[in-house]
C-alpha cells in the first residue's frame, strides 16, 4: 500500500529535511502534500528529484491523509494537529506542544519505540526536543544495564535549532564583522557571531531555561523514570548544523568503561568514535544519521561517573529524521 503523507511547515529547515528524507529513504507513498501558512502558499519545495507546490494549511482536508509530520511552530500544531487527528491521521509532531500530554506518546524509536506498539492509527505522537533525542541514543543502553541516577549536560546548540531565519542571521553577523561593523541581532538575544549566547529559549522560575528544562522533563518520560535528574546548561553557538553535548553521568551501580564501550558500540543509531578520535559538528554531524559519540572516559571526580561528547545533526535526527523513522516503525519499514 501507498501512504499518504502530509508535510506541515514543508518551507522551514525542518520540513524540507523531511521531505528530503522521505524520497531518501523511498518511504512508501502514494502521495506527499506540501502545506504551509498562507504567506508560503503557491512556493515550490523539492522532494527528491520533483518539486511540490506549497498548499495552504488552514483550507487543507486532512481526511485519508495517513501521516501528518508537523514542524511549524507549537501554536500551528496546537490548532491544526487535533484537526487532522480528528480526521484519522497519525500526527507526528516535532513541537515541544504536546510533549508532556499524558496521552500522546513521546518517542525516540531506538529507545522506547515498543510504546508504539499498541498504536490505534491514529492521533498524535510527540517527537522530542533535538538535545534530548541525541542524549538519550548514547544515554538509554548505559540506564538500561546500570541505572543512570543523575545528567550532568552542558550542550553547545548550532544556530539551525532555531530555523532558518536564524542561519542567515549568523551568515550575515559573519561579514558584518568581516567589515569592521558591529551587526544588530534580531533572531539571538546577542550577537551570534565569534560568539557565545549562553541561554536558549525563555527563562523559568527556577533560573534554567525552557530548553534546559525540556531536556529534564522529557528524559523522565522517554525512559520512564522519575528518578532521573538532568542538569543542563544550553548554550547557543556560532555553528550552522550540528548540536554537541558535553555529558557528564552518574550510574547507580559501577560500570566499567569497558562495558560502556560495548554498549555504545552496539548501540541502534549511536557511532562510537574510536579512543582519542573526535567528532565534530561541522565534519562528521552534518548530513548524517548518526548520533556520534566520542571522548568516552572515566569522571575522576566521582566513583561512578562517566564523561562523553555525543555530537549529532539536530535538524535530521533531532528533528525530521526522528519523525520519519517513528513513521517507518509504525508501518514496519526500514528507511533506506
Ligand atoms: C534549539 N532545541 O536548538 C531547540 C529547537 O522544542 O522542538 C527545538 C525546539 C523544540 O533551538
Amino acid at each position: 500500500k501507498g501512504y499518504r503523507v502530509a508535510v506541515v511547515g514543508a518551507t522551514g529547515i525542518v520540513g524540507e529535511t523531511m521531505l528530503e528524507l522521505l524520497a531518501s529513504r523511498a518511504f512508501p507513498a502514494s502521495e506527499v502534500v506540501a502545506l504551509a501558512s498562507e504567506r508560503s502558499v503557491g512556493r515550490e519545495v523539492s522532494f527528491g528529484r520533483r518539486s511540490l507546490v506549497v498548499d495552504d494549511l488552514a483550507s487543507f482536508d486532512f481526511e485519508g491523509v495517513d501521516f501528518a509530520l508537523f514542524s511549524a511552530g507549537g501554536s500551528v500544531s496546537a490548532e491544526h494537529a487535533p484537526r487532522a487527528a480528528a480526521a484519522g491521521c497519525t500526527v507526528i509532531d516535532n513541537t515541544s506542544h504536546f510533549r508532556m500530554h499524558d496521552d500522546v506518546p513521546l518517542v525516540v524509536p531506538e529507545v522506547n519505540g515498543e510504546v508504539l506498539d499498541d498504536w490505534p492509527g491514529q492521533g498524535i505522537i510527540a517527537n522530542p526536543n533535538c538535545s534530548t533525542i541525541q542524549m538519550l541514543l548514547a544515554v538509554a543502553p548505559i540506564h538500561r544495564a546500570v541505572g543512570v541516577r543523575r545528567i550532568n549536560v552542558a550542550t553547545y546548540q548550532s544556530v539551525s535549532g532555531a530555523g532558518k531565519q536564524a542561519m542567515e542571521e549568523l551568515g550575515r553577523q559573519c561579514a558584518d564583522r568581516f567589515n569592521f561593523r558591529d551587526p544588530e541581532p534580531e533572531v539571538f538575544s546577542a550577537p551570534i557571531a565569534f560568539n557565545l549566547i549562553p541561554a536558549i529559549d525563555r527563562f523559568e522560575d527556577n533560573g534554567y531555561t525552557r530548553e534546559e528544562m525540556k531536556m529534564h522533563h522529557e528524559t523522565r518520560r522517554i525512559l520512564g523514570s522519575e528518578a532521573i535528574a538532568v542538569n543542563a546548561t544550553a548554550v547557543r553557538v556560532p555553528v550552522f548544523v550540528g548540536h554537541g553535548e558535553a555529558i557528564h553521568l552518574e550510574t547507580d551501580d559501577f560500570i566499567e568503561i569497558d562495558a560502556v564501550t560495548e554498549l555504545l558500540s552496539a548501540a541502534p543509531g549511536v557511532r562510537l568514535m574510536a579512543d582519542r578520535e573526535l567528532a565534530t559538528p561541522l565534519v562528521d554531524a552534518a548530513g548524517h544519521d548518526e548520533v556520534f559519540v566520542a571522548r568516552l572516559r572515566r569522571d575522576l571526580s566521582h566513583p561512578k561517573g562517566i564523561d562523553f561528547w555525543v555530537v549529532s545533526d539536530n535538524v535530521r535526527k533531532g528533528a525530521a529524521l526522528n519523525a520519519v523513522q517513528i513513521a517507518e516503525r509504525l508501518i514496519g519499514v526500514q528507511g533506506a
